[in-house]
């Protein structure tokens, strides 16, 4: 293939699968229809590739279409049951499409698979388990009929699977495995089924498969590939079968192996009989030419095109890489061929959509369309010369030089801000002040019992806002809508007996989309939708300029809330990192530097809440870890910038105001030391599904900081018992300090019900109530 891309898009351009899923899930639709309407999708995606220009020779049209994730679909073409959904094999082992989505959603007597982000990304995959007998038989049916029906209506797709590598590392130990159980001895059945469904796609024809390898950019899989060769055995097994396709190996999000050698890994793949290797040129780094030998007779996919990000390829820059890899590449008989450094499926469909941009942006940007031209017009450049690509080489220097010298791109008094911070605006003081002061303004009762921060976003809720947007409800309704919707919530909390309110976030679309509103340099998209997973989109705001913050905005809904209750109202915010993680990022300059700037914008915020009288101040940061890299060489530097970010948004508190923060995950031991230098006063954390298990990682780190751990988990409609939550709260009591304890849901509520919620709130609250009476004299 010379130019391909690894993935397209599977939500369609206007979220058409989405639609799909969502009408069958609600049974209104059968299966028949949502399999046409995802034929129809698929179709309408490959006459759009088609039509850019891929798909010029048999190979290079993709082929990793899947109704919920690919993960799951390894995991179906595996046959790969847990033993608690045993009873959803068919007659022959295999999982269906509708015991797929079993798999996915769970149903009323199940949990799900769980979900967990992939790699470095905003997209969540289901967790493959796998215990000693789990099975693991080759299920080749949807591939084939896929390849079949597209072979037949004129597109040679190729199929995509997740790595058998990879696979086995993205999997954890199925319930009931033995202890240390590792998914990946179960390697060599894995790639066994994978031999026979490359049988069987090659027996309907397919000239290529792909197979995702990203595991091997990790710490532990350059280990398993490189030290342990576990990537040249596997790949060896699966070349040496006299009827296949030809393989195409993706390595996307970093380097694989060893990153001081890069290309090892691509060239002993090579040498393991792989047609392909591919390589992410973005994150990762240019194979060194002490591998490239390896490559004679095979192909090096160059992933030089960003598709984890937004803008327009400088294409001179990347033809200049591109024709010094392929001089190398070629002398030791090799081929070079353009592609995306990972799949698109991180970035919306098309700029073309957007009309609401700012005038300055459309030309800067590249969506997934746009992505796919730039590979092919990459491609032609390489094999054509400058010259057939001369048009496409001038549009691309002009929206960069432009991009560079736009007034808002560089903000001069923003650049002075930064360069004139000290130490000093990374530090409030010492704790125990702090704690004094705070006792002394807030006045709270032992465990003091909160929420953390929105309540259900009801469909009135989205109703008015949708209006809103349209039009139809001009700006003052809308804001008396808000306004008695926060009246609601806090009267609902005030029943309910919390101590200390939230105003539920109404206002907010989005925890991250609102504050980009709300700031200079970002903007957003009408229709960015980005995959988060199955059904679940999200449209990441872009940051294209230097940020700051025009004017006070949470301050209005906060004080309003204050003004209608005597207890303490907590005003909300999203942290620094958190906001950048799930946006578009610049390419122009350091992650470091964005962070410090959206820090002051909300230190600003900070400040106008203090002086509004708002003395709790959360800021989340549930995406901390998320970012954190997947080098564990790595990790320090990051967690050193993204703690100091923090840190610059919040210590313009006084003592007296109490610092809040909030992070979703319950893999807590890895960060705890960065989660302490943030600083926060209190933390709250999710912890009821590993029912507290946290608690022990506390109390061996010494945490001494006020810690709110979840006593109870928001994710299902199910309401706890008072008594769970007080079970709950004992075991958090047996290790934890009961002056720094705090009650807390797990996570915000706004996906939840209000039923439910209020339900399950006053459990909570009685239970607190129950505890607190049995401290008595200890407090
Ligand atoms: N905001 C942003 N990114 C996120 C989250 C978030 N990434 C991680 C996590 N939370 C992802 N979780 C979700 C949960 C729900 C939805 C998307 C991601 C969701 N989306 C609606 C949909 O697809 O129908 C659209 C929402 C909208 O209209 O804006 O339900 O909280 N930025
Ligand atoms: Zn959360």
């Amino acid at each position: 293939p010379a130019a391909s891309i690894l993935g397209y898009p599977r939500i369609g351009p206007n979220r058409e699968l989405k639609k799909a899923l969502e009408s069958h899930w609600a049974a209104r639709t059968d299966e028949a229809t949502l399999h046409a309407a995802a034929r129809e999708l698929q179709n309408a995606n490959l006459a759009k590739l088609t039509g850019l220009g891929l798909g010029a020779d048999d190979a290079s049209l993709p082929g990793d279409f899947a109704y919920y994730d690919q993960v799951l679909d390894a995991t179906v073409a595996l046959s790969a049951l847990p033993a608690r959904f045993a009873d959803l094999a068919d007659a022959a082992g295999a999982i269906d499409t509708a015991a797929s989505f079993v798999l996915a959603r769970g149903d009323e007597s199940r949990a799900p698979l769980e979900m967990t982000k992939w790699f470095d990304t905003n997209y969540h995959y289901l967790v493959p388990e796998i215990g000693e007998a789990t099975p693991l038989k080759a299920n080749a049916a949807a591939l084939v009929e896929s390849f079949t029906a597209h072979a037949a209506n004129g597109n040679t797709i190729r199929p995509t699977l997740v790595g058998p590598i990879s696979y086995l590392l993205l999997a954890k130990a199925e319930d009931g495995a033995p202890a240390g159980f590792d998914p990946l001895v179960r390697i060599d059945e894995v790639v066994a089924a994978y031999g026979e469904i490359l049988a069987a796609l090659a027996a309907a024809g397919a000239p290529w498969v792909q197979l995702d390898e990203p595991a091997l950019v990790t710490d532990r899989g350059a280990a398993l590939a490189v030290a342990g060769e576990l990537a040249e055995t596997v790949y060896s097994k699966l070349a040496a079968a006299t009827t296949r396709p030809a393989l195409l190996v993706t390595l996307g999000y970093g380097t694989a192996g060893d990153v001081a050698r890069p290309g090892a890994t691509q060239g002993l793949l090579a040498r393991a009989g792989v047609e392909a290797v591919h390589v992410d040129l973005v994150r990762g780094a240019v194979p060194a030419a002490e591998f490239l030998g390896e490559l004679a007779g095979s192909t090096l996919v160059a992933g030089i095109v960003d598709s984890r990000n937004i803008w327009r390829n400088d294409l001179a820059a990347s033809l200049g890489i591109l024709t010094a890899l392929r001089t190398e590449v070629e002398k030791v008989g090799g081929t070079l061929a353009v592609g995306t450094a990972t799949s698109l499926q991180h970035v919306p469909h098309d700029v073309a959509l957007e009309s609401d941009l700012p005038a300055h942006l459309p030309a800067w940007l590249a969506f997934a369309n746009q992505k796919v031209a730039e590979v092919i017009t990459l491609a032609t450049g390489l094999a054509a010369g400058e010259s057939a690509i001369a048009a496409q080489l001038s549009a691309a220097e002009t929206a960069i030089v432009h991009r560079a010298g736009f007034a808002g791109t560089t903000v001069a008094a923003v650049r002075e801000r930064l360069s004139n911070l000290t130490t000093a605006d990374f530090s409030r003081s010492e704790a125990p002040a702090r704690k004094a002061a705070q006792e002394l303004a807030l006045a709270l009762p032992p465990l003091p019992t909160t929420t953390i921060g929105s309540f259900p976003q009801t469909t009135e809720v989205r109703t008015a806002r949708a209006a809103h947007r349209a039009g139809t409800l001009d700006d003052a309704a809308y804001d008396g809508f808000l306004k008695d919707e926060i009246a609601r919530v806090v009267e609902l909390q005030e029943r309910l007996g919390l101590d200390v309110l939230v105003h539920g976030e109404a206002e907010r679309n989005d925890m991250v989309q609102y504050f980009a509103e709300n700031f200079d340099g970002f903007s957003e998209t009408e229709n960015g939708w980005v995959q988060s997973y199955g059904s679940r989109a999200t449209r990441p705001s872009i940051l294209w300029g230097d940020v700051s913050r025009p004017a006070a905005f949470t301050v209005p809904w906060i004080t309003h809330a204050a003004s209608l209750t005597t207890k303490p109202l907590k005003g909300m915010l999203t942290g620094p990192v958190t906001i950048l993680a799930w946006s578009f990022i610049r390419d122009d300059q350091p992650l470091s530097i964005s962070a410090n700037q959206v820090a002051l914008a909300l230190r600003d915020e900070i400040a106008d809440l203090q002086d509004a009288g708002i003395g709790i101040i959360q800021v989340d940061e549930p995406a901390l870890r998320e970012l954190l890299p997947l080098r564990a060489t790595e990790q320090a530097k990051y967690l050193g910038w993204s703690v100091d970010s923090f840190r610059l948004a919040t210590s313009g508190a006084a003592d007296a105001t109490q610092i809040h923060t909030h992070l979703c995950y319950s893999e807590f031991g890895e960060i705890i030391e960065a989660i302490d230098a943030l600083d926060a006063d209190v933390t709250s954390i999710e912890a009821a599904r590993s029912r507290m298990e946290v608690t022990a990682d506390l109390t061996r780190f010494g945490y001494g900081r006020g810690i709110g751990p979840g006593v109870y988990d928001i994710h299902s409609p199910r309401v706890p018992s008072t008594e769970e939550v007080a079970e709950l709260i004992d075991i958090a009591l047996g290790s934890l300090d009961p002056k720094a304890l705090w009650i807390n849901p797990d996570c915000g509520l706004k996906t939840r019900g209000y039923a439910e919620t209020e339900a399950s709130l006053a459990n909570l609250v009685s239970a607190a109530v129950a505890a607190r009476a049995t401290l008595g004299v200890a407090v």
